[in-house]
């Protein structure tokens, strides 16, 4: 599924920031290939002409918003950190730690191009004042790792890493991290535990990882897509970045969008960020063996089901938001007429339960609870007042109850199905017991 859907024709400098240079075969793009298409020369103009806090400025201005799901600005987290004379110099961490079922986005950029990622990260840590970064790398990634580890020698040997960088005067390096499998590692204290050699758990917030991150120092952490904007947004400013976007959304730029599921081309494409979600659609091919759309989910298994009728708004943080659910990803999971929303919803509600760190009651016991709930009306055999408990879970499980959006990931799913599919969690309430139903005076033999 990691694969381009546009071709070298379709790609341009103008207008795909983070693609344009991809080769047409899918191998990785080396350094010399890479600077030959401009690169680094947003760091080489960056570190020798602006200081941080132009970076800071022009990162705000652009509205680059977290790519990882939560859509926070990259510019505002970069303003957060604390910095400055007397301030210990901290960490820059790419959180690559791709996870979300139905996502392989950032797979894309690792493998095919990890010099724009490393560009990026010299980028955010000039304007954080890091002195240290780490890509945190999902340890099932293997070709990426080759291509990071490959991407950072070369970088290394050509003085874009290490000291006096470009002869700025800037020092930074980067180290590569892989995980051992866990979702919870994508979540950003979660994952400086992890990093710290502890085991990841979710820190409560605040302190923000801004003020007091990995080993206690300031530490941003920013998703893989989000630093790969960095560079172009820095290079042509924020005014061209906005311009991508154009009339489609507030936010700028564009996104790395996709499919999966039961279309007839699964696929990634970068497209301006609002683009609605029917083009991604027709992109695919439509729906495979011209079944109907059921439902979607736009960004992953913590966001919450869409319905047709929403195919056409744009695919923003803000109006998917609106909807009651999430942009997330921003990676379509299309479901069909033929699928049953209860099994989907259980399989992913296992998943969650599964991944849960167990810190907090409410994700260690819900979860396998709502499972057990899913389970019993998948076989029919649910009790009256269970999809009123699974309402109660949703709503237990959701924003402000737990240390982090573990939980309230794994709720929306499960409350958009019951609000939209609720006909079909009802259908797996068993009926009333003969006995109870019966006559109670048996007649005959
Ligand atoms: C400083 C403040 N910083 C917020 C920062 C915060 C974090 C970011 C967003 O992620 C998403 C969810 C799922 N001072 C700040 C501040 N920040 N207020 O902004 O924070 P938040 O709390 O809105 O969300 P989050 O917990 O970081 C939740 C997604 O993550 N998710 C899974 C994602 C998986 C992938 C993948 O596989 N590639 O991305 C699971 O829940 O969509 O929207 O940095 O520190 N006052």
């Amino acid at each position: 599924h990691c694969q381009l859907r546009q071709g070298a024709a379709e790609r341009r400098a103008e207008t795909h920031p983070l693609t344009w240079r991809l080769r047409e075969d899918g191998a990785v793009l080396g350094l010399d290939e890479y600077v030959e298409k401009d690169g680094y020369a947003a760091v080489r103009e960056v570190l020798t002409h602006q200081s941080p806090d132009d970076v800071v400025a022009t990162m705000k201005e652009a509205n680059v918003r977290g790519r990882g799901g939560a859509g926070f600005s990259a510019g505002m987290k970069w303003s957060l950190t604390m910095k400055g004379p007397g301030i210990p110099r901290g960490y820059l961490v790419c959180n690559a730690d791709e996870m979300e079922p139905g996502t392989f986005k950032d797979r894309l950029l690792l493998e095919q191009q990890p010099h724009l990622l490393i560009e990026g990260m010299i980028l955010g840590a000039y304007a954080n004042h890091s002195y240290y970064g780490y890509i945190f790398l999902r340890g099932e990634y293997v070709e990426a790792a080759r291509a990071i580890t490959r991407a950072l020698e070369e970088a290394r040997e050509a003085g874009w890493l290490g000291h006096d960088i470009a002869g700025s005067g800037f020092d930074f390096d980067i180290a590569l991290h892989t995980g051992a499998g866990r979702y919870i590692c994508g979540e950003e204290t979660a994952l400086i535990n992890s990093l710290e050699g502890q085991r990841a758990n979710p820190r409560a917030k605040p302190p923000f990882p801004g003020q007091s991150g990995a080993w206690g120092k300031p530490t941003v952490v920013n998703n893989v897509e989000t630093l790969c904007n960095a560079p172009s947004v820095m290079r042509h400013g924020a005014k061209w970045y906005q311009a991508l976007s154009g009339e489609l959304s507030d936010d700028g730029g564009t996104k790395l969008y996709g499919i999966s599921g039961k279309v007839e081309r699964p696929g990634l494409w970068e497209l301006p960020i609002g683009i609605p979600g029917r083009e991604l659609l027709e992109r695919a091919g439509g729906l495979r063996d011209g079944r109907a759309l059921k439902t979607w989910l736009p960004g992953g298994g913590s966001t919450g089901f869409l319905l047709p009728e929403h195919l056409d708004k744009p695919l923003d943080f803000d109006t998917i938001g609106e909807l009651g659910s999430r942009l997330g990803t921003g990676l379509l999971t299309v479901v069909n007429e033929d699928q049953s929303v209860l099994a989907l919803v259980r399989n992913l509600e296992q998943f969650f339960a599964r991944e849960s760190c167990g810190w907090c009651t409410p994700c260690r016991d819900g979860l396998p609870w709502v499972v057990k709930l899913l389970q019993a009306l998948e076989r029919g055999e649910g009790r009256r007042g269970d999809l009123e408990m699974l309402d109660k879970l949703a709503d237990d499980l959701g924003p402000g109850k737990t240390f982090c959006a573990h939980a309230p990931g794994a709720a929306m799913p499960l409350a958009s199905a019951l609000r939209y599919f609720r006909d079909e969690f009802e259908r797996g309430v068993a009926p009333p017991a003969r006995a109870a139903q019966a006559d109670p005076m048996p007649v005959g033999g």
